[in-house]
């Protein structure tokens, strides 16, 4: 379908895709295998200005909004959602600095983010704090002029390949989720290391591994914004990030759309191409609306964003559920069109499925999503 975009976005549409198309996809099952991180595709990435979307102009970055990333990580996801996890990371580590950031800060770290040269990390979940963020137990207690950090991060993406990490921690327990508050720590920072890289079912490319601080000192400066307000600074983030791991659904979607009606065009069953079957029509065909609706839903929700900073919770939500959750059947469908054959990793469709189970999980799995639409719909019919 026709969504009527500017020149400028058919041309961030047009490089993504050509970056997914030529870089991504021929290396996607090789990554999958090895596990690695694909730090040379970012690096052509980086060299494409593509990290700067979504950072103002006097930060060095391209100064869209919420739509431009959207239908950049729509082409990476069609291409691999590991790898388009890796960069979409660096974005949601960047937002805290956006959105609550000193202007001192904004300006020593949002530029090396726009060009791609330092990666970076949001880090909030822990052992015991997942869908209840505010459940944190890492701490931070002023000690003169340095934050002393103490506590383990648990599932980062891009930990121990990004350099710049926004953090969560508690600097006073007492006042629950308005004791929180968020920092910047740099790889380099004392006190800091990393867990072993973690095995996953799917999105292998990505890195994934523990933060820990231990004794961890960072200077005073590093609190993004005031202290305590680290809550709602990490509620403004995953508001923004969200719509971008919805589109990460409808790129998958399409891409294992893409694929079964390829093979259903080329596979002979009794006598006949098998999509001359019905029963295979209507599975593609449900597969194609259920597509095609999550993408319109998803640009909205990234519109209504850009146009309304303050009311972002629902469409968010709301977009992040609808389309990973058509990403999951979708790609359960493709593999079934394809049959055995889907099932085997010379195809790429097994890899999608287990792509896709994880955008039903992280930034807020998609019963957290429903509850924060329920209770808009409580606030909203009084
Ligand atoms: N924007 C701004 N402020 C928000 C907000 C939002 N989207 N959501 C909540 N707040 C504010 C509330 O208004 C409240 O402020 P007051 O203290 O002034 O009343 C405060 O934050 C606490 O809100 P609430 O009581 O709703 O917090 P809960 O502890 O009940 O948690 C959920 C709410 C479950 C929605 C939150 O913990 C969440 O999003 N969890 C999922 C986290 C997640 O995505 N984890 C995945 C890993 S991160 S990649």
């Amino acid at each position: 379908m026709d969504y009527f975009l500017t020149e400028e976005q058919q041309m961030i549409v047009d490089l993504s895709r050509q970056i997914a198309d030529e870089l991504i996809i021929p290396q996607r099952a090789a990554l999958d295998e090895s596990e690695d991180f694909p730090k040379e595709i970012l690096d052509e990435v980086a060299k494409s200005d593509l990290f700067g979307i979504y950072i103002p102009e006097e930060y060095g970055g391209i100064g869209a909004g919420t739509f431009e990333i959207v239908l950049a990580l729509e082409q990476f996801g069609r291409g691999c959602v590991g790898v388009a996890t890796a960069f979409a990371a660096s974005a949601l580590g960047a937002f805290p600095i956006l959105i609550s950031g000193s202007e001192p800060m904004k300006q020593k770290y949002l530029p090396q983010i726009a060009t791609g040269s330092k990666k970076a990390a949001f880090a909030l979940t822990e052992a015991n704090a997942g869908s209840d963020a505010s459940g944190i137990q890492t701490t931070a207690v002023l000690d003169g002029d340095e934050w002393v950090l103490n506590g383990t991060k648990q599932w980062i993406t891009n930990a121990g390949e990004a350099k710049i990490y926004t953090v969560v921690a508690i600097t006073d327990r007492a006042k629950g989720p308005r004791g929180a508050s968020m920092f910047v720590v740099e790889d380099t920072d004392p006190g800091f290391s990393y867990g072993a890289k973690e095995k996953k079912l799917g999105i292998r490319a990505s890195s994934t591994r523990e933060l820990i601080f231990n004794n961890c000192r960072i200077p005073k400066d590093r609190l993004i914004g005031r202290e305590g307000t680290g809550f709602i600074t990490v509620m403004k983030t995953l508001d923004r990030s969200r719509p971008g791991i919805a589109i990460l659904g409808v790129g998958l979607g399409q891409a294992a759309l893409d694929e079964a009606a390829k093979y259903a065009k080329q596979r002979v069953q009794f006598g006949k191409p098998i999509i001359s079957f019905q029963a295979v029509q209507h599975m593609l065909a449900d597969m194609a609306i259920q597509v095609e609706a999550a993408r319109a839903l998803v640009y909205a929700a990234a519109k209504h964003i850009d146009a309304h900073p303050k009311d972002m919770s629902k469409a968010s939500s709301m977009c992040k559920v609808f389309a990973t959750d058509m990403a999951m059947k979708v790609t359960v469908d493709a593999v079934q069109v394809l049959g055995g054959y889907g099932y085997m990793r010379d195809y790429p469709v097994e890899k999608m499925m287990r792509d896709a189970k994880i955008l039903q999980i992280y930034e807020g799995t998609n019963q957290i999503q429903r509850n924060v639409v329920g209770q808009e719909l409580n606030k909203e019919y009084t």
